[in-house]
């Protein structure tokens, strides 16, 4: 059966996480209590309105309507300021290794990240010309650990759900291709992402025998 392979984009192919943090430690200062980095774990695959959520809670802060819609066009002005000097130097490694053998053998390829802003990261670090489909904050209506974009991506690659490999950083991500019946791959720490089928800590650990046999499975 064809197979298609999705990527998510923070903490897969590039550490936006780095860039999250500082726009979102800015604006916490702003309002008067500290960020952690240890905080900005929570934040990991999960969408901008969430985090915002979330950020609020930490600081024992409310929001009305108004203020909270400033805040997250806030944050999102200020990280596109952190983002906009990416490029290339910024793939994690190992990655182009990957996306090449599956372009060379005609494997479809989609990007299902959480983010607002994939296409442009994609664009800066010249990624773009890989992805076959892509499939981001923009398209879907529920969140991680809701199938939804891993879904959307498959059906946009003409690839049955059950022949989909996934590869996430988060577990919230993790849980959404384990709910879409596609092979997870955790990128990350093994007592963290225990529910993926697969745990490595990097793509370095990731060779193209694997590759081939997840291709022939
Ligand atoms: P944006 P991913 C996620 O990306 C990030 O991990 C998460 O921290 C962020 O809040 C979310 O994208 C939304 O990003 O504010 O750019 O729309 O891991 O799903 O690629
Ligand atoms: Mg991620």
């Amino acid at each position: 059966m064809k197979k298609g392979f999705i990527f998510d984009l923070d903490g897969v192919i590039v550490d936006t996480a780095k860039y999250h943090y500082l726009a979102w430690k800015k604006l916490a200062n702003e309002l008067g209590f500290e960020f952690t980095k240890e905080q900005n774990e929570l934040f990991k695959g999960v969408s901008r309105k969430r985090c915002l959520e979330i950020l609020l809670e930490i600081g024992n802060r409310t929001a009305t309507q108004q203020e909270f819609d400033t805040w997250m066009v806030e944050k999102n002005v200020d990280y596109l300021k952190f983002i906009e000097n990416m490029d290339a130097s910024e793939i994690l490694p190992d990655v182009p290794k990957i996306l090449e053998y599956l372009k060379e053998n005609n494997i479809p390829i989609a990007l299902g990240s959480a983010s607002k802003n994939a296409k442009p990261i994609l664009e800066k670090v010249g990624l773009l010309p890989y992805f076959d489909a892509i499939v981001d904050g923009n398209n879907v209506t529920k969140a991680k650990p809701d199938p939804e974009v891993f879904l959307l991506a498959a059906k946009h690659l003409g690839v049955n759900a059950d022949d989909c490999i996934v590869f996430e950083d988060a577990v919230a991500g993790v849980e959404a291709a384990n709910a879409a019946k596609m092979i997870s791959i955790g990128i990350g720490e093994k007592n963290i992402l225990k529910e993926a089928d697969y745990i490595f800590n990097d793509f370095t650990e990731i060779s193209i025998s694997f590759i081939q046999e997840l291709i022939e499975k």
